[in-house]
């Protein structure tokens, strides 16, 4: 029933001796989980109020009397902001997005995650959009920006062309709603690291309305002659020369598209402003930032990010390049790591799922480490690419339990547990890691990250 196979993207190469130095994934991570507890004693504080009104009031501790006018009832607010850009409420500072101590060896070729624990629906406020660079980020004028398209030789394209972001701002547009998440996304699940929460854990994901012009109508400005050129090579402004090849298939579907706003405004300097590109459901390296040139090609490149970076080492040595695709994968954010269960009785388990092929069709989720399997609701709206949040209503009954979501896309494919994954993959992999990922909540209503055996 459940299917992982490995053909179905990119292809296979030996492996070079240097493979276990590659992209710093190899240092545990250090830090605790920061914001336990309150987020979960404030969600849950707010579902028994709902549950039980009448004794909700009584069980939070420290709340005013009811019959007590507060402060806020009785005098003037804040005055209107003349200017300025809205910022969350004070009593939200826990949430956060965050780098991992020790993870890498600067700040500026690092990663920080974003706090899907903290989060609703589907969208992540830019803000707390995760973040890979591999060079640090920039703040670009983009009256000076300019996008390039030439080919790798003068027939694939007949007319290179240089835009401004005015140009392409001028340009029929697009918005869509697309999950990205890091190819090395859940990286140390694979050496059973078990990080402590799934900021750390699931965090190198996040999902935007993305605004922008279909690549395709650049494409067909400048004349590519689309029989033989049929790779893309995208090139970053920022000192990471970051390169990667994007097959021209993907770009004749209409679904790639140069970006230049995210949820309803400019792209964010950490997001590549004022021009990144968007590859629906492929992995997060190839969405280049800073987006400078692309060149039309007849084969693909074989860049330092595709031939020695974001490679999968399979067992046996060989290893595959240019996996594109992140397959279906699902995590349940509550209750997660370094969250704690208040008292046994009602919850409502919640998570994300998504897939890089399409559509979430199904989620199934256990509270028992997998004997039963019960499926969840998925909450509207369920996108094509893009994260898509389900929800099951739980009663725990206040013993140990074990709880694991499983998602299935519309292609019929299956999320696997880690062990039929490792059965496909070995053990030695950095990136790609779809696996089920487990979380254990305790008597005492910790939950915990566990790998089953
Ligand atoms: N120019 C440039 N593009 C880049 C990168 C980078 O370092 N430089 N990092 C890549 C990687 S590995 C990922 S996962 C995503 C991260 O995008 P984000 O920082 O907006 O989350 O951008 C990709 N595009
Ligand atoms: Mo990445």
């Amino acid at each position: 029933m459940v299917t992982h196979d490995p053909s179905r993207s990119g292809r296979l190469r030996k492996a070079p001796e240097n493979f276990l130095s590659a992209d710093g994934v190899r240092t545990v991570f250090a830090e605790a989980a920061q914001d336990r507890r309150d987020f979960v004693r404030r969600a849950f504080a707010a579902a028994l109020a709902g549950a039980a009104a009448g004794t909700a009031t009584a069980q939070a501790e420290g709340d005013a009397n009811i019959l007590t006018l507060p402060e806020h009832s009785k005098g003037l607010g804040q005055p209107v902001a003349a200017e300025g850009y809205g910022k969350p409420s004070k009593y939200e500072a826990n949430v956060q997005r965050r780098p991992s101590p020790g993870l890498t060896q600067t700040t500026q070729a690092s990663v920080s995650f974003a706090p899907l624990q903290s989060l609703f629906g589907i969208v992540t406020p830019s803000g707390l959009h995760f973040e890979r660079h591999h060079q640090g980020w920039w703040d670009i004028d983009p009256s000076r920006h300019r996008l390039m398209v030439n080919g790798s030789d003068a027939t694939l394209l007949k007319k290179p062309l240089v835009f401004t972001m005015d140009e392409l701002m001028r340009l029929p547009s697009v918005s869509r709603f697309h999950f990205i998440e890091c190819g090395a996304n859940t990286g140390m699940e694979w050496g059973n690291v078990a990080v402590p929460t799934c900021q750390y854990t699931h965090g190198m994901l996040s999902c935007s309305e993305f605004t922008g012009v279909p690549l395709k109508l650049l494409f067909d400005l400048c004349g590519v002659d689309y029989k033989r050129a049929r790779y893309v090579l995208a090139e970053g402004a920022d000192g990471s020369s970051m390169t990667r090849t994007v097959p021209m298939e993907l770009v004749e579907s209409g679904e790639v598209f140069v970006a230049y706003g995210q949820n309803g405004e400019m792209l964010r300097p950490e997001q590549g402003y004022p021009l990144r590109l968007v590859v629906p459901g492929v992995q997060g390296v190839s969405w280049v930032k800073y987006l400078r040139r692309l060149e039309v090609g007849d084969q693909p490149y074989g860049t330092k990010d595709e031939t020695v970076h974001y490679i999968d080492l399979m067992p046996g040595g060989l290893h595959r390049q240019y996996t594109s695709t992140q397959e279906c994968k699902s995590v349940v954010t509550t209750p997660s790591g370094g969250q704690v269960l208040l008292d046994k009785g009602y919850y409502q388990i919640s998570g994300l799922a998504w897939s890089g092929r399409g559509k979430v069709k199904r989620v199934d989720v256990t509270t028992d480490g997998g004997r039963n399997w019960h499926t969840a609701r998925l909450q509207d709206p369920v996108m094509s690419k893009c994260l898509t949040r389900f929800t099951l209503d739980w009663q725990w009954d206040g013993k140990p339990a074990i709880v694991q979501s499983r998602a299935m896309d519309e292609t019929g494919y299956v999320q696997p547990s880690t062990r039929q994954l490792r059965a496909v993959r070995g053990t030695r992999s950095i990136y790609h890691n779809n696996a089920i990922q487990s979380w254990l909540v305790e008597e005492s209503g910790e939950v915990r990250n566990v790998q089953l055996s």
